[in-house]
């Protein structure tokens, strides 16, 4: 199988075997050094060293590694800075950002006053002018910057600049491009934003979880929160525990220690590098052979098929891409005609073919794979040789957390 979900990855077998270690079985709500069960002296060690790795990876002044994933870290984001109904701008989920950034069905839609912010029509890329303008109309108390399927490089200096313009907090998600900070192949986000969040699963190759890193000091205290006796880190860790969530997961936690320290090896930013380099690679052979890329091409790891011309929907093009052994998630594409149930997109990631070993060169024969499949959707017996190729191909590959055990 050759696994092309961009939010997905192979963590290796040393994040595995913590996953499942004997942290599981321990309970430690609170934080190191003021916890409400007894015997966590190892797990203070523990969740401290994760947070100084953590800190140091990123030059952030303070970090939360207790989020249950990224959902919940962008929610303790709004329990930490907002009141119900204040104005949050974020980026719209067929656009490319993600459902807690303002989505109406989600809480920050409907709890939130929601202020989307756009493309620009001709590049598809976000229109820092156009968002400026909102902004200066609207005058939210938060901006998003980040998403979830949006392929070029997130301008944090403009962002920035805008937010503290119209007195708001700067919050970066990072979920999918956190490894590709660390390794230095994407601006980061750290000074310039309040708070930024992220998963720990995907390009980072860490456990499944979340984090929290922000400033220490709330720049808009004597603003927006003149009465609260906690700086900005302290209602993050607040909002996080006990406000929104009970124990962390201590095994997630140990996991994520050790896939910082994977992160800051030399090796890992030659990961990072090969990742871009493979979306590159792949999205110049998919253009090649005539397919449509949202805003023509990528800067980071993932890449969005723009289907609206072809017979088919997005979600009818993964399953048949999943037949012939080729995962990938179907997905709204900028001004899809069609429900977010069905799509006329495909999202394409590299980062766990990279994990594999695969390089530019793997992804001009993954291009063709997708190729064959898609010029003949219904035929099965292309499904099937497709399927097999695949299978013979990855051989020559090992899958970490896998092969490696
Ligand atoms: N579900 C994640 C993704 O696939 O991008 C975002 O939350």
């Amino acid at each position: 199988m050759l696994k092309l979900i961009a939010s997905e990855n192979f963590a290796s077998s040393a994040v595995l075997e913590a996953t499942g270690s004997i942290f599981a079985n321990k309970y430690a709500e609170g934080y190191p050094g003021a916890r409400y069960y007894a015997g966590n002296e190892i797990v203070d060690e523990l969740e401290t060293l994760a947070i100084e790795r953590l800190k140091a990876l990123f030059g952030s002044e303070h970090a939360n590694v207790q989020p249950y994933s990224g959902s919940p870290a962008n929610q303790a984001v709004y329990r930490a800075l907002l009141s119900a109904r204040d104005k949050v701008m974020g980026l719209p989920l067929p656009e490319g950002g993600h459902l807690t950034h303002g989505w109406p069905v989600n809480f920050s839609g409907t709890d939130y006053q929601r202020i989307p912010y756009g493309l620009h029509e001709k590049t598809k890329q976000i229109d820092y002018d156009r968002l400026r303008e909102t902004a200066r109309r609207e005058r939210p108390k938060l901006i998003w910057v980040g998403g979830t399927a949006y392929p070029r490089v997130f301008d944090y200096a403009a962002t920035a600049e805008i937010a503290s313009e119209v007195n708001s907090y700067l919050v970066a998600d990072i979920a999918h491009i956190s490894g590709l900070i660390v390794a230095g192949v994407h601006p980061n986000p750290v000074h310039h934003c309040d708070v930024v969040t992220s998963t720990s699963h995907k390009s980072i190759r860490g456990p499944r979880g979340g984090f929290i890193l922000s400033k220490n000091e709330d720049r808009y205290q004597a603003l927006y929160h003149p009465t609260s006796k906690y700086n900005l880190a302290r209602r993050i860790d607040r909002a996080v525990f006990p406000q929104l969530q009970g124990g962390p997961h201590v095994h997630t936690i140990a996991a994520l220690a050790v896939a910082l320290q994977e992160a800051a090896t030399p090796s890992f930013r030659t990961y990072g590098h090969q990742i871009v380099r493979n979306a590159k690679a792949l999205a110049e052979a998919l253009l090649d052979r005539g397919y449509d890329l949202v805003t023509g091409g990528t800067d980071n790891h993932m890449l969005i098929l723009d289907l609206r011309d072809r017979p088919l929907s997005g979600k009818a093009y993964a399953e048949r891409l999943a037949k012939a052994g080729i995962i990938t998630n179907f997905n709204m594409v900028p001004g899809d005609p069609r429900d977010p149930a069905v799509t006329s997109g495909i999202r394409l990631g590299s980062p766990a073919v990279t994990s594999m070993g695969m390089r530019e060169r793997e992804m001009v024969q993954i291009a063709a794979f997708i190729d064959l499949v898609c010029r003949q959707p219904d035929d099965e017996e292309v499904h099937a040789s497709v399927r097999r190729d695949v299978a013979d191909f990855c051989t020559a590959f090992d899958v970490p957390g896998i092969s490696d055990r």
